[in-house]
């Protein structure tokens, strides 16, 4: 289990590597300018699986783009293999420097050995790995076991303007493995254990982040757990998912059954302006112009922090018509 603990414990101010050698102070400057040399970037993508996914996925190609970086870009379709493969491409394909978000947390150590092997420094975006942390620059993202006890305090918001007893919560968990999925749930149960033993979870199940994936279990666990009245999911895309399934089975999604959920993408915010997601928690996809940055910094021999946190917020759903036309996603 990713221990945030551990993890954190291992954040340290990093050095840049060997692995930089290649790249004198005065050459890697992203591209333009004389006698500079273009860094090219192999970045190795989740998939698209949500909108929160084409949104970072936007904003890493943009920012390459901005930032004059060659980027070498694939779509590993959710699978680890496919990310693999991509990796050990880009490792023969000489790249400077090699990013990914890592669809699940293990299972990355020999690959990573391969890079650190080939004297190309990796950077971390989105998710964390479980492996050993010097074989990584760095993370640029969000902490998501903050983001799971930010939601248990959204809800305590929601539950303290429309009370329900008892409280019957259903969980859409996020992929089986990756590092949002566990840490969100962790975050979580730590205000349910701490503040609230009269909340429960009936159910909890993985929906892969994908809205069918919610629209299919959410319409199970209406079956099973009729007594539900509070649905937790891990992003915006299950819980869009789950509301066809709540007013296929004649309830009100945001009152019959309240509705809290992780990201804050553009469909998240209509959903709450129309009142069927009471309360969600952002986490910020827009990490390209960060990670570029840090390559750079990376790349000319300067100093980063083992873990680049985003900065992100809270919303209920009163707010969500003002601010859904200055939304960047
Ligand atoms: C979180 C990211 C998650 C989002 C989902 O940083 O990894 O994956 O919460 C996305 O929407 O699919």
């Amino acid at each position: 289990m990713l221990n945030r603990r551990n993890f954190l414990a291992g954040a340290v101010v990093v050095t840049a590597s060997g692995a930089l050698a290649a790249c004198s102070k005065k050459e890697a400057s992203g591209g333009g300018g004389s006698g500079s040399k273009t860094i090219t970037l192999g970045f190795s993508q989740v998939g698209s699986e949500s909108g929160w996914r084409s949104a970072n996925t936007k904003s890493v190609k943009d920012a390459a783009a901005a930032a004059g970086i060659t980027l070498k870009f694939s779509d590993a379709q959710q699978k680890q293999e496919n990310q693999i493969q991509a990796i050990r491409d880009y490792i023969a394909q000489k790249v400077d420097v090699i990013s990914f978000s890592p669809v699940v947390t293990s299972g990355w150590d020999t690959v990573l050995k391969e890079a650190k092997d080939a004297k190309i420094p990796v950077i971390l975006t989105d998710r964390q790995v479980d492996s050993d942390a010097s074989l990584y620059v760095t993370l640029v993202g969000s902490d998501f076991e903050l983001e799971g006890e930010r939601m248990a305090h959204q809800l305590e918001k929601v539950l303290a303007a429309s009370p329900v007893n008892p409280v019957n919560i259903a969980v859409l968990e996020g992929t089986t493995g990756s590092a949002p999925a566990i840490e969100r749930a962790k975050g979580f149960k730590k205000v349910m254990d701490a503040s609230h033993p009269d909340w429960k979870v009936v159910v909890s199940q993985t929906g892969d982040f994908t809205r069918d994936g919610g629209k299919q279990v959410m319409a199970a666990f209406l079956q099973s757990h009729p007594e539900i009245n509070v649905l937790f999911a891990h992003n915006d895309d299950m819980g869009i998912g789950a509301i066809q399934s709540i007013e296929a089975a004649g309830k009100k999604a945001g009152s019959d059954i309240k509705i809290v959920t992780i990201d804050g993408v553009h469909d998240g915010f209509v959903a709450m302006s129309q009142g069927k997601i009471n309360a969600i928690s952002e986490c910020n996809p827009l990490l390209g112009p960060q990670l570029m940055e840090t390559i750079k910094t990376v790349l000319n021999g300067g100093t980063v922090d083992k873990w680049i946190k985003t900065k992100e917020s809270d919303f209920l759903a009163d707010q969500a018509a003002a601010l859904l036309p200055k939304r960047e996603y």
